[in-house]
């Protein structure tokens, strides 16, 4: 079974202009922006402008210059917002996917996150 795009996204009306967002950069295919209910000092959400719902969608389907921006675009944000390594303290990244990642919008993104210890990765398991 394929993987199904709904273009009534939040992030796809972000893309089409709709809805306004924080943008911190924009490329060919990429574009970061701040996410709107921020976890921590530095919390930029990065999307590819395609239609992918997922990281695995996008490593199957997206093109190499799309995985090339994508993955550029991601390290840029992170030295833009000064968490990149060696020059800064560090970052995660985080990207949800379906029931078990907990996905709200279902259009892939990267959690960029930092500015302050980020602390476990996940809670321990029961
Ligand atoms: P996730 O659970 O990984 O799908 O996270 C979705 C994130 O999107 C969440 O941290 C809040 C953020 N978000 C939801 N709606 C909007 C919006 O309209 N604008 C922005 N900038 N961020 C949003």
């Amino acid at each position: 079974m394929g993987y199904s795009y709904d273009d009534q996204n939040i992030f796809a009306k972000i893309l089409r202009g709709e809805i306004p967002n924080t943008t911190v950069l924009e490329t060919e295919h990429s574009l970061a922006f701040r996410d709107l209910y921020p976890k921590a000092p530095t919390h930029v959400l990065v999307i590819p402008k395609g239609p992918y719902v997922s990281y695995d969608h996008f490593a199957a389907e997206a093109s190499e210059a799309e995985i090339v921006d994508y993955t550029r675009a991601i390290g840029e944000v992170c030295r833009c917002e000064g968490v990149d390594l060696p020059a800064g303290d560090g970052f995660r990244l985080i990207s949800n996917a379906g029931e078990h990642g907990v996905q709200e919008v279902p259009h892939l993104h990267v959690h960029i996150l930092g500015g302050r210890p980020m602390g476990r990765m996940v809670p321990k398991a029961d």
